[in-house]
């Protein structure tokens, strides 16, 4: 094609171009500006399909992240974290996700360090327990409605054996106080349910 073209405007430089060449040459134009104009029609068709494509699937995977957070039924509790036996020794019910735990040291005051995981997340690390004028408070959403855990880690048990915190949830309506033992060999856990 560009051989036809350059030898057509050769012919014309030159002065031999004849009219039905021409014809012919501008025949073969009109056809390449219709191939273009339609392949042009052709990608805009693809852009206009491929645009409502992804509006879709944005629009799904919207409406799926709005579902709310998952709901437990039981408990999820594992049976051993961090090597230790996980030992479950009560259930909290509470109103609402958003709740502050608060935790101090239950009894006499011995040096217990512990760290406190919600759902398997250090939420208090460890920190030395003091008594209950100087309580720690941390406040936290629950990934789940249904059923959540808190679980006691102790890195020592002080002077005393075990190692035994108070805590108190807050969900806001209510607050729930509980003691929570845990050892060298054994974490204390409690259930956390969101009604
Ligand atoms: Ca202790």
């Amino acid at each position: 094609m560009y051989f036809n073209v350059y030898f057509w405007q050769f012919n014309k430089n030159i002065g031999l171009s004849h009219p039905a060449t021409e014809s012919r040459m501008e025949h073969m134009f009109d056809g390449i500006r219709f191939a273009s104009h339609t392949k042009t029609t052709i990608k805009m068709k693809k852009n206009i399909r491929s645009s409502v494509l992804v509006f879709f699937l944005i629009l799904i995977t919207s409406c799926s992240t709005d579902d709310g957070p998952t709901r437990n039924d039981i408990s999820i509790v594992p049976n051993t974290f961090l090597d230790r036996e996980n030992e479950v020794l009560g259930e909290i019910n509470v109103a609402n996700r958003e709740i502050a735990i608060s935790v101090w040291d239950h009894g006499r005051i011995d040096g217990d360090i512990v760290t406190i995981y919600v759902n398997g997340e250090a939420l208090i690390a460890e920190r030395l327990l003091e008594g209950p004028g100087d309580k720690f408070t941390v406040s936290t959403t629950l990934e789940f409605d249904g059923y959540n855990y808190i679980l006691l880690y102790a890195h020592n048990e002080g002077s005393i054996s075990p190692n035994t915190a108070s805590m108190s949830i807050d969900d806001g309506v209510n607050v729930n106080e509980f003691i929570l033992e845990a050892n060298l060999l054994t974490n204390g856990a409690v259930d956390l349910i969101v009604n």
